[in-house]
């Protein structure tokens, strides 16, 4: 309860910020975009990350409002990257299903968007199958007011959250990002080649881009790229970075 309370004032206090993890461009191996992901600076317990936070914040309502400010800070981050020359990088976003429920969600985007004369195409949220399922219904019409920003899609954790195929036609999302579960070990378990193949497959068959995430071995790159994945993240590339560090990646993009 400590940790909720400090939770309470943490943005106030600017203790919370976002570090980036590059996404690769399969056939070309440059940076495709960055993935923000959260992390809290406490003043006496050090940096915590979202695994520890999150789950509090989504418990106590706080990440409303600690979600607005990860989207305002992705947006000012963009903002600078593209101010400084080093060109549009794509920033995604992950969002949880207590934000994607709350009807302020869109004003939030629209008005992060707008004050930082972000073109909405540069912007992705992440939105996990399990998010996207129990909201059903209610979910496609959020999503549908999100795109209509121009704001793009990716489901997360792809294949861990039981999407009926059905649903799945219907999400209108840009992106599958194949969870790591099926990554790791994929050279020693065959049934786990098959399923990504077939993700892949059904993905594009859908016209959704697929993402592999956790990607952590030369051979996985190799293989996912045999198989036309159209994006690679992982340690294999590189840890999630604070702003500075990645912008080396940046500037080798050409
Ligand atoms: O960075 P790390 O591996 O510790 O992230 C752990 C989990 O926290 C991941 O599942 C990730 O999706 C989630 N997470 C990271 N950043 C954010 C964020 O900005 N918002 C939300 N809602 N979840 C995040
Ligand atoms: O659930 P989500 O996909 O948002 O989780 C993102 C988290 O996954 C990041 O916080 C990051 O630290 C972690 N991650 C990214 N790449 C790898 C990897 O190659 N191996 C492992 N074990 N974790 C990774
Ligand atoms: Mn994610
Ligand atoms: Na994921």
């Amino acid at each position: 309860l400590q940790l909720e309370n400090d939770l309470r004032h943490a943005v106030a206090r600017g203790e919370l910020l976002l570090h980036y993890q590059p996404r690769i461009d399969a056939a070309t191996l440059t940076l495709a975009g960055v993935e923000s992901l959260v992390r809290w600076q406490h003043p006496t317990r050090g940096l915590i990350g979202p695994a520890e936070f999150i789950p509090i914040a989504e418990e106590s309502g706080l990440i409303v409002d600690i979600g607005a400010w990860i989207i305002d800070e992705a947006c000012r981050q963009h903002a600078q990257w593209r101010e400084r020359g080093l060109g549009m990088v794509p920033v995604s976003i992950n969002l949880s299903a207590v934000q994607l429920r709350d009807n302020g969600l869109c004003d939030t985007l629209r008005g992060a968007l707008k004050r930082h004369a972000i073109d909405a195409a540069q912007i992705e949220l992440e939105l996990t199958e399990s998010v996207l399922m129990d909201n059903g219904d209610a979910a496609i019409a959020r999503l549908n007011a999100i795109k209509a920003l121009g704001v793009s899609l990716s489901i997360d954790d792809f294949g861990t959250g039981y999407s009926s195929l059905n649903y799945l036609y219907r999400f209108p999302v840009d992106k599958l990002k194949i969870d790591r579960s099926f990554i790791q070990n994929m050279a020693a378990a065959p049934q786990n080649l098959a399923l990504i193949h077939a993700i892949i497959g059904l993905g594009h068959t859908l016209g959704r881009q697929v993402v592999a995430e956790g990607v952590s071995q030369e051979s996985e790159a190799r293989m996912l790229r045999e198989y036309g994945c159209d994006e690679l993240q992982g340690f294999h590339f590189s840890r999630p970075l604070p702003a500075q560090e990645v912008e080396g990646w940046m500037r080798d993009r050409c």
